[in-house]
């Protein structure tokens, strides 16, 4: 086990062994094989089709599943999300945001339940990787988070064809610009 976590953090990537609670998100990507024209990871998920593969990511930016340093580019024709759990530093209002290529929606819980997650950004066409400001779509409403509650977040994602990249922000009390959500306040799901 020692030797495997070893080789995982000289490979750059988070615990390829998904465990509930642990820092980051978890990630399931389906390419044409799973997906059969089939866009949506809600429907895919419903559906019990499973993914090609599924991975830890460390941030709420998703990085390539063969090579984790590539953060846009790596495949073309998928479809993925990430989902898990948000846990503030601080009480306040925040913000989201979501860029991607080709289209994405961000859902966000008023709890852990993944059942009460509601769609609050999205884009429809493609954004540059981390381009949060393309279309007004791609910003929430002000949300009300408490410190260390746990809150459930999933982004859902299609690439076509071209460039593909998937990341979703928050601009936290007090600050004014969208930052990719670190490690530290990320929690796996399963
Ligand atoms: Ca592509
Ligand atoms: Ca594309």
């Amino acid at each position: 086990m020692k030797q495997i976590l070893a080789a995982a953090a000289m490979l750059g990537c988070a615990l390829a062994f998904a465990a509930p609670d642990q820092p980051g998100l978890n990630r399931d990507y389906w390419t044409s094989a799973q997906h059969k024209g089939d866009r949506s990871a809600k429907s895919l998920v419903a559906k019990k089709i499973a993914p090609a593969g599924s991975d830890v990511q460390k941030t709420s930016e998703a990085k390539s599943w063969t090579k984790p340093e590539k953060g846009s580019n790596w495949a073309d024709n998928y479809v993925q999300r990430m989902y898990g759990y948000i846990v503030p530093d601080t009480t306040g209002n925040y913000v989201f945001y979501i860029a991607a290529d080709d289209s994405a929606t961000l859902y966000l819980s008023t709890d852990a339940t993944p059942g009460k997650a509601k769609a609050i950004a999205r884009t429809s066409s493609w954004t540059n990787p981390k381009e949060f400001t393309k279309k007004p779509s791609q910003k929430s409403a002000p949300v009300k988070l408490e410190k260390g509650k746990k809150y459930y977040v999933e982004a859902v994602m299609f690439e076509g064809a071209g460039g593909d990249n998937l990341a979703f922000a928050w601009v936290v009390p007090g600050k004014t610009a969208p930052e990719i959500i670190p490690t530290k306040n990320l929690k796996t799901a399963k």
